[in-house]
């Protein structure tokens, strides 16, 4: 298997936690953001919008972040990262379209407005990458996670994830925006809230996310 992307691009991460929650080594080909090779004809022959992370398994080619995990929970032997009660992977597919919905998007503001985007900002690709926000955008995105992260403090209140007791690709697909948050001075939201400090603290400790979750620190 191949996995187009780059080691510290947040959907990446998701891709590469769950290989490495399976024990798995993929061949990672590197795709760089920064230096806009996700926009060439060549990438975007495997990924049309010219995103990264694709997937390729025997010539079979996937892309979309969530959709990968989802393929990777399944293809692969190890422990399932899908609750086996339905239930529970109702309320797991439930926590990742919270993430989608109302988690990546304010955090991607935070970050433009945080030092990883000025990395960002002196690298080849910075012409492809919208500017800054100003100081109202950051408040409305604070604003925005503060009302997400309550209704994940409420549940964490009452159980050790968050979708039951297990950990599941809700987690996988929370933890690379957590922790681009808090490289980008945002993580007082998650650390003000002791519930979801307490997950947090488990969740970012787990050594194959030690292993995989590294923020981008220096153009590379
Ligand atoms: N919905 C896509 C989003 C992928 C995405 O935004 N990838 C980022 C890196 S984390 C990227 O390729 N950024 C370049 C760009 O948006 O031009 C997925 O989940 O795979």
């Amino acid at each position: 298997m191949k996995v187009y992307g780059t080691t510290t691009s947040a959907c990446t991460h998701k891709v590469l936690m769950v290989l490495a929650e399976k024990g798995y080594e993929a061949e990672l080909v590197e795709v760089s953001v920064l230096k806009g090779e996700d926009k060439s004809p060549e990438h975007r022959a495997r990924q049309p919008f010219g995103e990264i992370p694709v997937l390729e398994d025997d010539g079979f080619l996937l892309y979309e972040s969530r959709a990968i995990i989802r393929y990777l929970d399944q293809r692969l032997p190890g422990p399932l990262l899908t609750p086996a009660d339905i239930r529970r992977r109702g309320l797991m597919e439930q926590w990742i379209s919270i993430e989608q919905s109302y988690i990546s998007g304010p955090v991607w503001t935070l970050v433009r407005g945080g030092p990883v985007y000025d990395i960002i900002r002196r690298s080849p690709g910075a012409k492809l990458m919208p500017p800054p926000p100003d100081a109202a955008g950051i408040s409305t995105a604070r604003a925005e996670l503060a009302e997400a992260f309550d209704v994940a403090e409420t549940t964490l209140a009452g159980q050790q994830f968050l979708a039951g007791p297990e950990f599941s690709l809700a987690e996988v697909t929370w933890l690379p925006y957590l922790q681009y948050l808090f490289a980008s001075g945002g993580g007082d939201l998650v650390t003000e809230r002791p519930n979801m400090s307490r997950w947090w603290q488990e969740i970012s400790k787990r050594p194959t996310w030690m292993k995989v979750g590294r923020v981008l620190e220096a153009m590379e």
